[in-house]
C-alpha cells in the first residue's frame, strides 16, 4: 500500500514516459506507468529509478502491465493509443483509440475510484467524452489536455516575435484540439499589456495560424511521431494544479452543461483546477465572432462523437 501521492499514466509512449520523468524529477508524485507491451513500462521505470541519485529525489516509479498495481492513485492520465498507420482512415483511428481509451478508463477507475481522470489521447475532445461516458464519473473529475499545450505554443510564438521573456506572456486558446481551435488575442498579454497593443493585426493572425497548426508543424519536421516534450509539460501543469489544489485557471477540455450555450460536449474552456478536478468553468464575455468560432469548433467535435458512438454501437467487447 502506497502512502504518498501517486499518479497512474496509461500508455508508456513518448508523452507518457516524459510525463513520468517530469512528475518524479519535479518531486510531485510517485508514478505507475502502465502499457500493454510487456517489458517496456518496467524498463522505463527502472531507467527512471536509476536516475534518482543524480536527479536527487526519492519518488517511486513502477512499470507494469497490470491494473492492480495502479490502485489508489489520485490522478490517472490516459495517453494510450495508436498513431495513424498507412492505409488507416481517421475513422479507423477514432474507433481503435476509442476502444483503448474506454477500456483503460474503466479499468483504471475500477482500481482508483476516487481519481481525477485526464485524457491526452487524440482525437482529444472525443476521447475525453467517451472516457467520461464509460466511467460514469461526475463531470468535474474528467477532463482533456489540449488548451494548455495550444496556449503554450501561442505563448512561445508571441515571445519569439516580440523578443520578450516567455514567462511574461499569458495566452488563452479555447475550442477543440485541431484546426478549429480559437486562440484569443484579446485575452493574451505581455505582463498585462494586451498583444493587440503590441503587434498589428496581420502579425497576430500569422501567429494565430501557426498556433492552429502547431502540432502539424512538428509532425512535418519529425516525419515519424509527434510532439511530446511540451505535451508532457502541459499535462504536468494540470496534474500539479490538481494535486497542489491550486485553483489554477487553465484552458481544459471540460464537460459543458449550458456554459457558452453548449450542452453535452467536451471542449476547451477556461477552468479552475484543484483537488476536486474542474472546480468551476469560467464563462468569458466572448464577442459574437469568438462565440461563433467556439460553436463551429463544437459542431466538429459533436460530429466525431456521433461517429464514434455509431462505430462503437456494435462493439461487443465494450459492453
Ligand atoms: O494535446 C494533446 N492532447 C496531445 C495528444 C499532444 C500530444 C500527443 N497527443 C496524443 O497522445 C497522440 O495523438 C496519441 O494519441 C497520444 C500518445 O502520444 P505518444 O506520442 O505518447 O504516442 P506513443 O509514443 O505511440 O505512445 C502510445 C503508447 C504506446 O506505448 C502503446 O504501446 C500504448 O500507448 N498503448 C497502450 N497502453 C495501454 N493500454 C492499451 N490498450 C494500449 N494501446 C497502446
Amino acid at each position: 500500500m502506497r502512502h504518498s501521492r501517486s499518479v497512474t499514466i496509461i500508455g508508456a509512449g513518448k508523452v507518457g514516459s516524459t510525463l513520468a520523468q517530469r512528475l518524479a524529477e519535479k518531486n510531485l508524485a510517485d508514478v505507475v506507468l502502465l502499457d500493454v507491451v510487456e517489458g517496456v513500462p518496467q524498463g522505463l521505470a527502472l531507467d527512471l529509478m536509476e536516475a534518482r541519485g543524480i536527479e536527487l529525489h526519492d519518488r517511486q516509479i513502477i512499470g507494469t502491465t497490470d491494473y492492480a498495481d495502479t490502485a489508489g492513485s489520485e490522478v490517472v492520465v490516459i495517453t494510450a493509443g495508436l498513431p495513424r498507420k498507412p492505409g488507416m482512415s481517421r475513422d479507423d483511428l477514432i474507433k481503435t483509440n476509442a476502444k483503448i481509451v474506454i477500456k483503460a478508463a474503466r479499468a483504471a477507475i475500477a482500481h482508483s475510484p476516487d481519481a481525477i481522470l485526464i485524457v491526452v489521447t487524440n482525437p482529444l475532445d472525443v476521447m475525453a467524452y467517451l472516457a467520461w461516458q464509460a466511467t460514469s464519473l461526475p463531470r468535474d473529475r474528467v477532463m482533456g489536455m489540449a488548451g494548455v499545450l495550444d496556449s503554450a505554443r501561442f505563448q512561445t510564438f508571441i515571445a519569439m516575435e516580440l523578443g520578450v521573456c516567455v514567462a511574461n506572456v499569458n495566452t488563452m486558446v479555447l475550442g477543440s484540439h485541431g484546426d478549429l481551435m480559437i486562440p484569443l488575442p484579446r485575452y493574451s498579454t505581455v505582463n498585462g499589456v494586451p498583444i493587440t497593443e503590441l503587434m498589428d493585426a496581420a502579425t497576430i493572425e500569422r501567429l494565430v495560424e501557426r498556433t492552429r497548426h502547431g502540432g502539424a508543424e512538428i509532425v512535418k519536421l519529425m516525419q515519424t511521431g509527434s510532439a511530446y516534450f511540451a505535451p508532457a509539460s502541459s499535462t504536468y501543469l494540470m496534474v500539479e494544479a490538481i494535486l497542489l489544489n491550486q485553483s489554477r485557471l487553465l484552458p481544459v477540455a471540460a464537460y459543458l452543461q449550458g456554459e457558452y450555450g453548449l450542452q453535452d460536449i467536451f471542449i476547451g474552456v477556461p477552468c479552475h483546477l484543484g483537488y476536486r478536478g474542474v472546480e468551476r468553468v469560467l464563462e468569458l464575455h466572448l464577442t459574437d465572432a469568438e462565440l461563433a468560432a467556439l460553436h463551429a469548433s463544437a459542431d466538429a467535435v459533436r460530429r466525431n462523437i456521433n461517429r464514434a458512438t455509431e462505430m462503437l454501437a456494435n462493439a461487443p467487447e465494450l459492453l
